[in-house]
C-alpha cells in the first residue's frame, strides 16, 4: 500500500478521500489556491501545498504544479477525486511519465470514453447496446439523412461532450441545419472540438448508471445501479440505489454489459456505465465516467463497500477481495446534493460567510461535508456543500430518515437549495418513485407562492407561538405561555431560523 499520497482536489471529496486515507494508514498531501488557505480539506491534510491563484486554470487544473507538487512532497501517487483533472487523460498519462502512480483506470480507457463517437464504436463492437444513431461525426448533410432513416425526434451531441453540454433536441427536418450549426458552434466553443453526432432522441428516459470496479488483475464486477433522474439542467440533484424501476433480473443483465464495456476498453479501478432506460425498460449505453462520482456513497450505503479504500488498494496493485457472487445490496439509500445556491431567484449561486451551521445526524444518516461554521464559500468553483445521505431497510423509512435530517439540517449566512429538498421528499410523485429525467422540471413549473411549505410551516408555527402567548395562560399563568413561545412549532431548523432572525434585529 502507498505510504503517502496527493489529493488533487478540494472540498467535500478532498475530505473524503483523507478520511479513507488516515483509515488506511496512508499519509495525505493536499493541495490548495489561495482562496483555499482556510478550506477543511487543507486543515484536514497532513501537509498542505499552495498551487496557485483562485482560478482553477492555474491552481487545480495546473497539470505542471501539481506534478512538481507530488515530486516536493515524496507522494507515491495521486487521487484526482472528481471534476478538475479527473477524466483529464492527458494527465493520467503524464502521471505515468513521472512515475506516479494515477488513482484511476489507464489514460487509453479515458481516451476512449473521452470520444462519444469513439466509444459508441467500441461499445456496439463489444455487443453493448447503445441508442440507434451514428457511430462517428457527421456533415449537416449526412445528419439529415440518417435522421430521416432513424425518424424524428433526433439529437444532435458533441462528441467530445457528456452531461448535456452541446447537446440540441430535434423534431423535425426543417429544425435540422440550424440546431446542427448551434451544436457544432457549442462543441467548438465549450470543447475546442467541432465534431457532432446523432442518436434517436428517447422520450421521458431514466438516467440510471452502473458502479464498476476493475482491478490490474482482470477481475472486474458490478456494484448495483444508481437512479438519478432528478436532475436539472444535466446536474443531479438527488440520487439512489437501488432505483424502484430495476428488478433483479434487469439489474443483472445492465450489470452484465457494464461489465462487458468495462473489460473491453480495458478498465481498471472504479467506473460509472451510464445508460438511458425508456418507458418499456430497453436500455441503452449513454456514456462512461471514468471517476468516481459525487453520488457514489449511495452505492457505498448498499453494499456495505468502501469505494475509496478499495480505489487505493487497487491502484497499488492488490486484487480485489471479493467476487460479483459476493455483493450484496441491502438496504436503499438516497443522497442530497447541497448547494449554496438560491432556488427563489434561479438557482443562482450564493458563496459567502456560514455564520451557523447545524449538521443532521442520528440513525442512517451520514454527511460528507467540505465546510465548517464561520467559512467563506468562495465564489470560484462548483458551489456544492455537502451531500446528505440516509439509509434505511427500505425507501421508505430512507425518505423519512431523509425528510427528519432535512428538518435538522440549518446552515446560516447563504442561502442553500435546503428548501428544494424538502419540497422534493414532500411531492407524492417522488414518494411513490414515479420520476424521471423530466421530474424536476415539472415540480419546478408549478407555481408557487415565495417559500411555500417553509412559509406554510412558518406561518404556523408563529400562529401557534402567537396563541401560546396571548391565550389563558396554563398552570401558575407565570411561564406556561412563554416557554411556547421560546420554543415555538415547525422543525429545528424553522426554529433555528427564528432565533437567528431574533438575533440579527
Ligand atoms: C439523451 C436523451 C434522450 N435521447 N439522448 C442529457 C445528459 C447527457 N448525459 C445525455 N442526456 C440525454 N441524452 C438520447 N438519445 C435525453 C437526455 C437527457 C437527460 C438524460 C439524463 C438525465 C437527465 C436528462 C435530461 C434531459 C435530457
Amino acid at each position: 500500500m502507498f505510504k503517502k499520497i496527493l489529493i488533487a482536489n478540494r472540498g467535500e471529496i478532498a475530505v473524503r478521500i483523507i478520511r479513507a486515507c488516515h483509515e488506511l494508514g496512508i499519509r495525505t498531501v493536499a493541495v490548495f489556491s489561495e482562496v483555499d488557505r482556510a478550506a477543511l480539506h487543507v486543515a484536514q491534510s497532513d501537509e498542505a501545498y499552495l498551487i496557485g491563484p483562485a482560478s482553477a486554470r492555474e491552481s487545480y487544473l495546473n497539470i505542471e504544479r501539481v506534478l512538481a507538487t507530488t515530486r516536493q512532497s515524496g507522494a507515491e501517487a495521486i487521487h484526482p477525486g472528481y471534476g478538475f483533472l479527473s477524466e483529464n487523460a492527458a494527465f493520467a498519462r503524464a502521471c505515468a511519465d513521472a512515475g506516479v502512480k494515477f488513482i484511476g483506470p489507464p489514460a487509453s480507457a479515458m481516451e476512449l470514453m473521452g470520444s462519444k463517437t469513439r466509444a459508441r464504436q467500441a461499445m456496439q463492437a463489444a455487443g453493448v447496446p447503445c441508442v440507434p444513431g451514428s457511430t462517428k461525426g457527421l456533415s449537416v448533410a449526412e445528419a439529415a439523412s440518417l435522421a430521416a432513416r432513424i425518424g424524428f425526434p433526433v439529437m444532435l451531441k458533441a462528441a467530445a461532450g457528456g452531461g448535456g453540454k452541446g447537446m440540441r433536441l430535434v423534431h423535425t427536418p426543417g429544425e435540422l441545419s440550424s440546431a446542427y450549426a448551434t451544436a457544432q458552434s457549442e462543441a467548438l466553443g465549450a470543447f475546442n472540438d467541432a465534431e457532432v453526432y446523432l442518436e434517436k432522441f428517447i422520450e421521458n428516459p431514466r438516467h440510471i448508471e452502473i458502479q464498476v470496479l476493475g482491478d490490474e488483475h482482470g477481475n472486474l464486477v458490478y456494484l448495483g445501479e444508481r437512479e438519478c433522474s432528478v436532475q436539472r439542467r444535466h446536474q443531479k440533484v438527488i440520487e439512489e440505489s437501488p432505483s424502484a424501476f430495476i428488478d433483479d433480473d434487469l439489474r443483472q443483465r445492465m450489470g452484465a454489459v457494464a461489465v462487458q464495456a468495462a473489460r473491453s476498453s480495458g478498465y481498471t479501478n472504479a467506473g460509472t456505465v451510464e445508460f438511458l432506460v425508456d418507458t418499456q425498460r430497453n436500455f441503452y449505453f449513454l456514456e462512461m465516467n471514468t471517476r468516481l462520482q459525487v453520488e457514489h456513497p449511495v452505492t457505498e450505503m448498499v453494499t456495505g463497500l468502501d469505494l475509496v479504500h478499495l480505489q487505493l488498494r487497487i491502484a497499488s496493485g492488490e486484487k480485489l477481495p471479493f467476487r460479483q457472487v459476493d455483493v450484496r445490496l441491502r438496504g436503499h439509500a438516497i443522497e442530497c446534493r447541497i448547494y449554496a445556491e438560491d432556488p427563489e431567484n434561479n438557482f443562482f449561486p450564493s458563496p459567502g460567510k456560514i455564520t451557523r451551521l447545524d449538521r443532521p445526524s442520528g440513525p442512517g444518516i451520514r454527511e460528507d461535508s467540505g465546510v465548517y461554521e464561520g467559512w467563506t464559500v468562495p465564489l470560484d468553483y462548483d458551489p456544492m456543500l455537502s451531500k446528505l445521505i440516509a439509509y434505511a431497510p427500505e425507501r421508505s423509512v430512507a425518505l423519512a430518515r431523509m425528510q427528519r435530517a432535512l428538518d435538522e439540517y440549518f446552515i446560516g449566512g447563504i442561502k442553500t437549495n435546503l428548501p428544494l429538498f424538502r419540497r422534493i421528499l414532500e411531492n407524492p410523485e417522488f414518494a411513490a418513485a414515479r420520476i424521471d429525467t423530466g421530474f424536476l422540471d415539472r415540480l419546478l413549473a408549478v407555481p408557487q407562492a415565495a417559500g411555500h411549505a417553509d412559509a406554510v410551516a412558518e406561518i404556523a408555527a408563529v400562529s401557534a407561538a402567537l396563541f401560546a402567548a396571548t391565550a389563558a395562560p396554563a398552570g401558575n399563568g407565570r411561564n406556561g405561555g412563554s416557554r411556547a413561545v421560546q420554543t415555538g412549532g415547525g422543525s429545528a431548523w424553522q426554529r433555528t431560523a427564528r432565533f437567528e432572525g431574533t438575533q440579527r434585529q
